[in-house]
């Protein structure tokens, strides 16, 4: 073996066995923790070089991988998983399975990445996989889809549908019917709700007329569908709005699988603006009524999480961006975010805070005016409080 595999080997090691910690930043709402559970560098050494001396004597890194990130999580008798997008140095993305016995550290990837049915002969790229628990018994993995536009002639033109599949042990997958939504031409950040909705499966999804843009689709949308197997959405129904001068003005979709609460499902998803340096992409949440999933009964004004620090600089920059969150049995809630299209962060929360978050938080009152007078509102009462 070449000797610098046993120094590379040595670095790998010390990574997946570094302890985390909590961040000493502190909003009450969440911790982050100070290190990223998931970067290139957790990627193993033999996915990425050649360890034959014979066919790579100068021991070159022969396969790199770019990035980690966006990543579905899954919490599966004790262990907790993550289905990441882990895209090669080649731009294309593919997904694979990271486990740990800890929810904040020592992820390591399965030795394999996960081979998908290659079904779709068109399809290019596959990423942003969210991995729902089904009540009809599998877990189901939703993922962007992308394929060339052949009828432009930008090279850049694609196509973005829901690919779906479904497994019982992250190990085989079965692929279905990519989701087909008759209103809307493209879709992105679709997610599979966890419950049947008056007997029938209902997706969360993202109507988009572009590829980038999503034009005249208002936000995120919800649509039923009866077979799974072949899923067609007739009708998508708008949930959580883009509004005018707000972090969802550009763009908004789903993350997370909503979380089950007594006080309703809860959402932790993404807004985007424009801004003169380009796209910022942050965290938002919002939550919709057990009985009319399609109803919003609170939206906190603002983001829950937006990049801070190192978080700020990447591939992308300025972007944050969720696909899996895990509750465990005594209520923690671990929230996988990547920050900048270039690597996997956790933060940590209860639902009690998140719940607290979601209802006692003031709603956007989308004018400078108002925004005045509610600040100054809780100023008086804080005055109040001080000066007694
Ligand atoms: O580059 C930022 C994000 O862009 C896309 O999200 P959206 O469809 O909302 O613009 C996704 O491709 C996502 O993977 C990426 O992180």
């Amino acid at each position: 073996m070449h000797p610098q595999y046993y120094a590379e080997q040595e670095k790998y090691v010390k990574l997946i066995n570094r302890k985390n910690e909590k961040s000493i930043n502190y909003n009450g709402m969440y911790d982050r923790y100070v290190y990223p559970v998931l970067t290139n560098e957790h990627i193993p050494v033999f996915w990425r070089y050649d360890l034959d001396e014979n066919s790579n004597p100068f021991f070159m890194e022969r396969l790199g991988v770019n990035a980690v990130f966006n990543s579905g999580a899954i919490e599966l008798n004790g262990k907790y998983y993550l289905i990441a997008r882990v895209e090669g140095n080649d731009r294309k993305s593919f997904f694979a399975v990271a486990a740990s016995d800890s929810p904040v550290e020592g992820f390591c990837f399965w030795d394999y990445p996960v081979e998908l049915p290659d079904t779709y002969k068109s399809e290019t790229n596959v990423y942003d996989m969210r991995l729902t628990k089904h009540e009809d018994g599998y877990i189901y993995g939703v993922f962007c889809s992308e394929s060339r536009d052949e009828d432009n002639s930008d090279l850049s033109a694609a196509i973005a549908e829901a690919g779906i599949v479904r497994t019982r042990d992250l190990k085989t997958w079965e692929r279905l019917n990519n989701l087909k939504t008759l209103q809307s031409p493209q879709q992105r950040n679709v997610v599979l709700h966890p419950e049947f909705v008056g007997g029938r499966y209902m997706f969360y999804t993202r109507p988009m007329d572009g590829f980038i843009e999503t034009g005249s689709g208002g936000g995120i949308g919800v649509g039923l569908c009866d077979d799974i197997t072949n899923a067609i959405i007739d009708e998508e129904i708008t949930t959580s709005k883009r509004k005018y001068h707000t972090i969802t003005e550009a763009k908004n979709g789903a993350g997370a699988v909503p979380i089950k609460t007594g006080k309703g499902w809860i959402h932790i998803a993404h807004g985007v603006r424009n801004t003169a340096a380009g796209l910022r992409y942050v965290i938002y949440v919002f939550a919709t009524d057990l009985q009319d999933p399609t109803r919003v009964i609170a939206e906190p004004s603002g983001y829950y999480i937006a990049p801070m620090g190192e978080e700020r600089v990447g591939d992308v920059s300025n972007v944050v961006f969720t696909n899996g969150a895990i509750v465990t049995e005594d209520e923690k809630v671990y929230i996988y975010y990547a920050s900048s299209d270039t690597r996997l962060h956790v933060a940590e929360t209860t639902i009690e805070r998140l719940i607290d978050y979601t209802f006692n938080t003031p709603s956007d009152p989308l004018r400078s005016v108002n925004c005045v007078i509610q600040r100054s509102d809780l100023i008086r009462r804080n005055l109040d409080i001080l000066n007694k």
